[in-house]
């Protein structure tokens, strides 16, 4: 059987931090290669500053280790991309075609694309949210998400590249901040409370959205992955689901630990981010693909995380 060479673009970002052990597990330390714009001050295997929207720097990379599975996992969320609109386009898309084409060209066996909730936007249905939906994104993050999904899907029609994604919701984790994102605040929440301080909330209390836990949105990721080829019927994203909140429903179960926590409302740009997405998401084609169950819910994540950042905080 041949041997896996992984490649994780954007190894410093929320997922790339909480992937790669497992990754390595699964494959060997020297066989997953890191890679970001920056070296991280700890690295625990291979590592390399890569641009991604470089064409020539990835098709190097990918020869030199001789790459046989990438994880593409670097772009500019929803928040971040309003800021700049032009610049989130040019570098979520240069990345994305670069990895299709050196996948394609350098005949790679696997690659990983995650999509999101941004996807959908006005005329999608917002409870139980179809695999199949009108896809009208509101923001530059969702329609770069929405082109990459067809993208995708050629690239698997017309070159049978096997290329596989999931449409995550809100990964809330402990491991690393996430940066730019409109679900963000359910990250933030937490490490505020834990230090024993009041949380100003972007979003207002009743916004109903999708999330999931870290732990869920890599067991998905990795068995989707690992999944036989021909039990894959979704080639542009699959919809996947964890739980769904308000802030309100979060603080209430951050309170029943710390119930000092005090939690003040003021919505910003991103409230009209979050009012064109999904509340929750039907996920039922990943589940009958692939066999998916989340694991986590409210109450379960919720004393995940505080256990888990008491040790980081104390
Ligand atoms: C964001 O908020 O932009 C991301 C996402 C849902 O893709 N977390």
């Amino acid at each position: 059987m041949q041997r896996d060479t992984v490649l994780i673009i954007g190894a410093n970002g929320q997922i790339g931090t909480a992937l790669l052990p497992l990754l390595q597990d699964q494959f060997g330390t020297d066989n997953v290669i890191a890679s970001d714009l920056q070296k991280p001050d700890h690295a625990t295997g291979p590592f390399e500053v890569l641009d991604a929207t470089n064409p020539d720097a990835l098709t190097d990379l990918v020869r030199r280790h001789k790459v046989t599975q990438i994880y593409h996992l670097a772009a500019v969320l929803s928040a971040k991309g309003e800021s700049d609109p032009l610049w989130a386009w040019d570098l979520n898309m240069k990345a994305l075609l670069n990895v299709l084409e050196v996948s394609r060209l350098q005949q790679l066996r696997k690659v990983f694309v995650p999509s999101s909730i941004a996807v959908f936007g006005d005329d999608a249905l917002r409870n139980n949210t179809p695999q199949n939906s009108v896809l009208k994104p509101s923001t530059v993050y969702g329609i770069s998400k929405v082109a990459a999904e067809n993208w995708l899907a050629y690239y698997h029609k017309r070159y049978g590249l096997d290329v596989r994604s999931l449409r995550y919701p809100g990964v809330i984790s402990y491991q690393s901040m996430p940066g730019g994102g409109t679900t963000d605040y359910a990250v933030a929440i937490f490490h505020e409370a834990i230090q024993g301080h009041a949380f100003d909330c972007f979003l207002a209390e009743d916004t109903r959205l999708p999330m999931i836990y870290m732990d869920d949105a890599l067991r998905a990721t990795m068995e989707l992955m690992n999944a036989p080829e021909d039990s894959i019927s979704v080639r542009t994203s699959y919809n996947l689901a964890g739980m769904s909140f308000t802030p309100a429903e979060l603080t209430a179960a951050i309170q029943r630990y710390l119930p000092e926590l005090t939690v003040n409302y003021k919505p910003d740009f991103r409230q009209a981010i979050a009012e064109s997405w999904p509340m929750s998401i039907d996920d039922s084609v990943a589940r009958r693909d692939w066999g998916w169950q989340p694991g986590f819910d409210l109450s379960r994540m919720t004393e995940e995380m505080i256990n888990q950042l008491s040790v980081v905080y104390q």
